[in-house]
């Protein structure tokens, strides 16, 4: 049985954690069906937006606290094998793909479940997801960028009160305090995501690209270098079709029909 569902329409592909039994936590078989999934949406020229999703009540509950590889048996494990091996390379392939990847949160979100949603470029939620920093509640320390995230998204204060407690925090209040966009209504969600990836998926695509770039490299660059970069990526930018397309577009008075090129 596959653990991920994956849809192709109108440029968007659409993944679906599928393992509604465990609330689509992560085990090996998830890990390398989503890798491949999204392996293969970067390199498919006609993808230009990406959407992820869970199937049933919940979203992603993180780590398969059952799997083999986790579970101690009075003993010790390594948990920052299954790190390095899933959870970094995850979050490295959505922050680096050259194209926008949405996510909808239909339900709870927990450990490396929230990060993997906080991970992508814009975030809705149902509005009965919850997000839970569960690391704490077992003895762990945040995976799958929660530490570098949450405290860009909501502040220190914030950051430290969810990290420490493993407190649940409602879609609404991570709406509010800014650690996703927006609330939808539950038989709305999937209505309202798909319909913002394929808006995303006629965008210029390389643009978009380059922005998330940018944006990622704001995180550590002063101002100075900053600078510099984004003078970089316009140049770049320009080098595209899509800004001839663009360009031509205006000057005629019509909307634009970009090729993500
Ligand atoms: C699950 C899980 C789950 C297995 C629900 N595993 N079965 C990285 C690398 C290496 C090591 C470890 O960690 C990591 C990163 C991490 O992600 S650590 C954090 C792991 N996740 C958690 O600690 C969350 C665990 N789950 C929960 O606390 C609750 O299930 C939440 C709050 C998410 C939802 O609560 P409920 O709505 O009350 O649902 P439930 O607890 O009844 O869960 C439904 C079923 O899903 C249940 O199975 P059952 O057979 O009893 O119906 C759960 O056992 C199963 N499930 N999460 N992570």
């Amino acid at each position: 049985m596959p653990a991920v569902k994956i849809d192709r329409a109108q440029g968007v592909t659409t993944i679906t954690l599928d393992r509604p039994e465990k609330l689509n936590a992560f085990n090996k078989e998830q890990h390398e069906e989503l890798a491949a999934a999204l392996r293969e949406a970067e390199e498919d020229g006609a993808v230009r937006a990406v959407l992820l999703t869970g199937s049933g009540r919940g979203f992603c509950a993180g780590q398969d606290l059952s799997e083999r590889a986790v579970v101690t048996q009075g003993g010790t494990v390594d948990t920052g094998a299954s790190i390095e091996k899933y959870y970094n390379p995850l979050v490295r392939r959505i922050r680096k793909m050259p194209k926008p990847v949405v996510c909808a949160v239909n339900g709870v979100a927990a450990g490396a479940g929230a990060n993997l949603a906080l991970a992508c470029d814009i975030v809705l939620a149902a509005r009965s997801a919850s997000f839970i920093q569960a690391f704490a509640r077992i003895g762990l320390v945040m995976d799958t960028g929660g530490s570098h995230f949450l405290p860009r998204l909501i502040g220190d204060a914030r950051a430290r009160y969810l990290l420490l407690t493993g407190d649940k925090v409602t879609a609404e209040q991570a709406a509010e305090w800014g650690l996703i966009l927006k609330v939808v209504d539950d038989d709305k969600l999937m209505a309202e995501a798909g319909a913002l990836a394929q808006n995303l998926a006629k965008a210029p695509t390389r643009s978009l690209g380059l922005i998330k770039r940018a944006l990622d490299a704001s995180a550590t660059n002063s101002l100075d270098a900053q600078l510099d970069l984004e003078r970089d990526l316009q140049r770049e930018a320009a080098k595209g079709e899509d800004y001839k397309e663009g360009i031509a577009a205006f000057l005629e008075k019509r909307s634009a029909r970009f090729t993500g090129r």
